[in-house]
C-alpha cells in the first residue's frame, strides 16, 4: 500500500530543497556492498527503496565504486578499504548488533562508511543513515558509533489464528485469518521493516492465552510458522512461539503434562527437535502458566523452577530460549479477604525460585505489580531478583490507557519505570541497568511490548498511536534516549519538520499521558473501568469481584493500605530506601498514593487541596486539557495531508465526549459517597 499511514515513519517524503538533494545525491547516487546474505538483500532494497522516494534518483548498488564520493555498507573484515579506516579502538568498541558510520577522507575520495560485526548491525546502521536523510542532516561530518543498550529487544503479539487479536484496538491480525496465514505476505514484511528499523530483534507470533487450534502450531501447523520465520529472518528478527504448558494432553495425546514425569519430558524433546528441524533459528518459547486459567506446574504440584526447567531442557541443545512470564496470581479472590495482596503474587511466587532457573530461562516480568494501569509503582521483582536472567514487559496496546480512541503516548511513563532506581546493587541500579543484562554479565535480559498493532490500513487504529510503537522501539534501543528526543525523531519522519508541527505535536504527545490520568482513576488506584473490554468509567465494576483489583472507597476515603505497618505488606517488598519512601503517607510520591494508602478524602495533599478537591478538579481539568489538545490539532489544519488530519481530528473529538463520560462517573461517584461540594461549586451530576 502506497497510503502515507500505512507507511508510518517510513513513508520517506521527498526533498523538496535543491540545494539539500544536490549534496545528498553527491554520495548517495553510489552504494558499495560486497557481501551476500538474506540479511544483506534486505539492506539492498531497504537502501535502494529509500533513496528512490528520498531523492528522486536510482541508487548504483555494486560491489566496487570509481565514483569520489560514496557511501559503503560493509562487515568488518569484508572490505580493505573500510577495515583500512577502522581504528583498533572502534572496532572492540563495537558490540555484536552495534554500529559504525563515519565520513572519511582519503586523497581525493570522501566517502561514509556504516560498518558492524554483524548483519543484524549493517542493518540497523543503514536504517540509522535512512533516518539521518529523513530528519534532513547533513553528511559531511558524520560519525556515530552506537550499540544497543539491551540484547534482546521483542514484540509479544496475542493474535490468535482466527484472526482476533486479544486487546487488539486497530483491526484483525495482521498475519492469521480462518486458522491460516493471511494472504497479504507484503504486509507482514512492512511490518517487519517498521520493526527493524527501530531495532526489534524479536517476536512471539500468538496470543500468550494458547487455545486448542494455537497449540498445533508446534505440530501440524508449523507450515504457518516457517512463513513467518522466512519473512522476519530477513529483517534480523527471531521468531518465538507461546505454548501451552499442557501441550503434551492436548497434542500429544498423554494423560499428563507433569514437568517431572518421564514422558513428558521426552515428548518436549521430540517437539523441539521438530521445530528446529523445521526453523533452525527458533528463538524459543513464551509461557503464560498458572495464570488466569492456563494450565501449569501447579496443577501438579510442581513449582515454577520445575515448569520452566523441563522446557528449557528441551530447548538447551538448540539454544532456545524459555521467556517464562511473571504474571501469576489468585484471580479467584474473595473482595472481603483484605489480607491477600494481588500486588504481592509474583514477588512472593518467583523470589523464592531466584537461583534455580537454568541459564536459558528467562522471566518476563510486567512493568508494575498489577496489571499495566495507567500508572503503577514499578514491580518490585525488580530489585528482588539476583541470579535469574528478566524481561520487562510493557504494553504497546493501549488495554487501559483509552485503547487506542483516546491518544496518550506511552513514552513518559516507561521512561519513569526504566528509570527507577530499585537499590538492586546499591543505588543506581535502574530498571534499564538490570535488563541490560550488564550487572548479571548475561545476554539473557531485555524488552518486551504488547504490540498495538492489526490490519487497520494505519496499523494501529489511532494514527498517533503509531508514535507508541516507534518509542517502544527507540527505547529498546536505549533506554536512556529522552523522551522529547523519540517525540520528535518521529514527527519528523512520519509527518516532516515544520515547526510548528513539530512544536504542537510534540506537546500534545508529550503531555497526553498525564492528560488521560487526569480524568480516569486518580492517584495510582487503576481500574474503575467496565469488566471485561475494560473500556469506559465503572468505579465499582471491579470492586466485588474476584479478581484482585479493589480501590476500598467507603463514605470516609479510598485506596489500598499497602504499608508494613497496618496493610498488606506489600511496601515491604521494595529495597531501601524505596521501602520506606512508599511506607509513610508524608514521602510517597503522591501520583501513587492511593496504590499505597487508605486515604481520607479531606486529608490534604501538597498543593493543600483535600482528595476529594484533588478528584474534582483533576476531573474537570483532563476535559478542559482534551479541548486544548483538539484546538492544537486544529492549528495543523493544511500543514499535513488532510486523510491523517482528519482521521486523528475525529478520534479527538471522540475522546473529548468519552473524557466527559469519565469526569461524570467518578465525580458523581464521589460526591455521592462522600457528601463533599466541590469548591468551586461547578455541577457534577447526581
Ligand atoms: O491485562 C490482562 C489482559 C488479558 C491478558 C493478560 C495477560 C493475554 O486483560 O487479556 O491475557 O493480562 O497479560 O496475560
Amino acid at each position: 500500500s502506497n497510503e502515507i499511514d500505512y507507511q508510518c515513519w517510513l513513508n520517506y517524503e521527498h526533498i523538496k530543497d535543491q540545494s539539500l538533494l544536490n549534496e545528498y545525491a553527491k554520495y548517495l547516487k553510489n552504494i558499495v556492498i560486497n557481501e551476500n546474505s538474506y540479511i544483506i538483500d534486505s539492506i539492498k532494497d531497504e537502501i535502494y527503496y529509500s533513496i528512490n522516494k528520498i531523492l528522486g534518483i536510482s541508487p548504483l548498488i555494486n560491489n566496487y565504486t570509481n565514483s569520489n564520493k560514496f557511501i559503503t555498507i560493509s562487515k568488518i573484515g569484508k572490505n580493505n578499504l573500510v577495515d583500512s579506516f577502522l581504528k583498533d579502538e572502534e572496532i572492540i568498541a563495537i558490540d555484536e548488533e552495534g554500529f559504525l558510520i563515519k565520513t572519511v577522507n582519503s586523497h581525493d575520495k570522501k566517502f561514509i562508511i556504516v560498518t558492524s560485526k554483524s548483519d543484524n548491525g549493517l542493518l540497523y546502521g543503514t536504517f540509522y543513515l535512512i533516518r539521518t536523510l529523513q530528519e534532513k542532516k547533513l553528511l559531511d561530518d558524520l560519525y556515530v558509533l552506537e550499540n544497543p543498550k539491551t540484547p534482546l529487544r521483542m514484540i509479544n503479539h496475542w493474535d490468535n489464528l482466527n484472526g482476533n487479536i486479544e486487546r487488539g484496538y486497530a483491526g484483525k491480525s495482521i498475519f492469521y485469518r480462518n486458522y491460516e496465514l493471511v494472504d497479504n505476505l507484503d504486509r507482514i514484511r512492512d511490518y517487519a521493516r517498521l520493526l527493524s528499523s527501530v531495532g526489534i530483534n524479536a517476536i512471539s507470533l500468538n496470543n500468550v492465552n494458547v487455545g486448542k487450534e494455537e497449540a498445533r502450531l508446534i505440530d501440524d501447523k508449523i507450515y504457518i510458522v516457517e512463513t513467518l520465520y522466512e519473512i522476519f529472518k530477513r529483517y534480523g528478527i527471531k521468531v518465538f512461539l507461546s505454548v501451552n504448558f499442557a501441550s503434551p494432553i492436548m497434542i500429544g495425546g498423554l494423560k499428563t503434562a507433569d514437568p517431572l514425569n518421564k514422558e513428558v519430558n521426552e515428548w518436549w524433546k521430540k517437539r523441539a527437535n521438530f521445530i528446529y528441524d523445521h526453523i533452525p533459528e527458533f528463538g524459543g518459547f513464551l509461557v503464560k502458566a498458572d495464570s488466569e486459567d492456563q494450565p501449569g506446574p501447579y496443577s501438579y504440584n510442581r513449582n515454577h523452577a520445575d515448569g520452566a526447567n523441563m522446557l528449557a531442557e528441551a530447548l538447551a541443545p538448540h539454544n532456545g530460549l524459555i521467556i517464562w512470564r511473571a504474571f501469576v496470581y489468585n484471580c479467584y479472590q474473595d473482595w472481603r479477604d483484605q489480607n491477600t495482596d494481588r500486588a504481592k503474587a509474583a514477588y512472593e511466587t518467583f523470589i523464592p525460585l531466584d537461583g534455580q532457573f537454568l541459564d536459558n530461562v528467562i522471566i518476563q516480568i510486567k512493568n508494575g505489580p498489577m496489571d499495566f494501569q495507567v500508572r503503577e509503582p514499578v514491580n518490585p521483582l525488580f530489585g528482588g531478583l539476583k541470579k535469574t536472567n528478566q524481561i520487562l514487559e510493557l504494553q504497546i496496546t493501549q488495554e487501559y490507557t483509552g485503547q487506542q480512541k483516546h491518544l496518550c503516548y506511552l513514552v513518559p511513563q516507561w521512561k519513569e519505570v526504566l528509570d527507577f532506581d530499585t537499590y538492586l546493587f546499591g543505588e543506581g541500579t535502574s530498571v534499564s541497568e538490570i535488563i541490560s543484562g550488564v550487572p548479571f554479565n548475561s545476554k539473557k535480559f531485555g524488552i518486551a511490548g504488547v504490540s498495538n498493532v492489526g490490519d487497520d490500513t494505519n496499523w494501529t487504529g489511532h494514527t498517533l498511536a503509531q508514535a507508541n510503537l516507534y518509542g517502544y522501539g527507540r527505547l529498546t534501543w536505549n533506554p536512556e534516549l529522552k523522551s522529547s528526543q523519540i517525540t520528535d525523531e518521529w514527527i519528523k519522519c512520519t509527518f516532516g519538520n515544520n515547526s510548528k508541527l513539530l512544536e504542537n505535536l510534540s506537546n500534545m504527545l508529550q503531555n497526553s499521558w498525564t492528560i488521560y490520568e487526569k480524568y480516569t482513576s486518580p492517584l495510582g488506584i487503576g481500574w474503575m473501568v467496565n469488566p471485561g473490554h475494560h473500556y469506559g468509567p465503572n468505579v465499582d465494576g471491579y470492586e466485588y469481584s474476584r479478581w484482585g483489583t479493589y480501590h476500598r472507597a467507603n463514605h470516609f476515603g479510598i485506596g489500598v493500605d499497602r504499608t508494613l505497618k497496618s496493610g498488606t505488606g506489600f511496601t515491604r517488598l521494595y529495597q531501601q530506601p524505596n521501602f520506606e519512601m512508599f511506607e509513610h503517607l508524608e514521602s510517597c510520591p503522591e501520583e501513587l498514593l492511593l496504590f499505597f494508602h487508605h486515604v481520607s478524602y479531606i486529608y490534604k495533599l501538597k498543593n493543600n487541596k483535600t482528595l476529594i478537591q484533588h478528584i474534582y478538579d483533576t476531573h474537570f481539568e483532563g476535559v478542559e486539557d482534551v479541548q486544548e489538545l483538539i484546538n492544537q490539532w486544529i492549528e495543523l489544519e493544511g500543514l499535513i495531508d488532510n486523510k491523517r488530519y482528519q482521521d486523528v481530528l475525529s478520534r479527538l473529538l471522540e475522546q473529548k465526549e468519552h473524557a466527559k463520560e469519565w469526569r461524570d462517573v467518578i465525580n458523581t461517584y464521589f460526591y455521592r459517597k462522600t457528601m463533599i461540594y466541590d469548591e468551586k461549586c461547578r455541577k457534577i451530576y447526581p
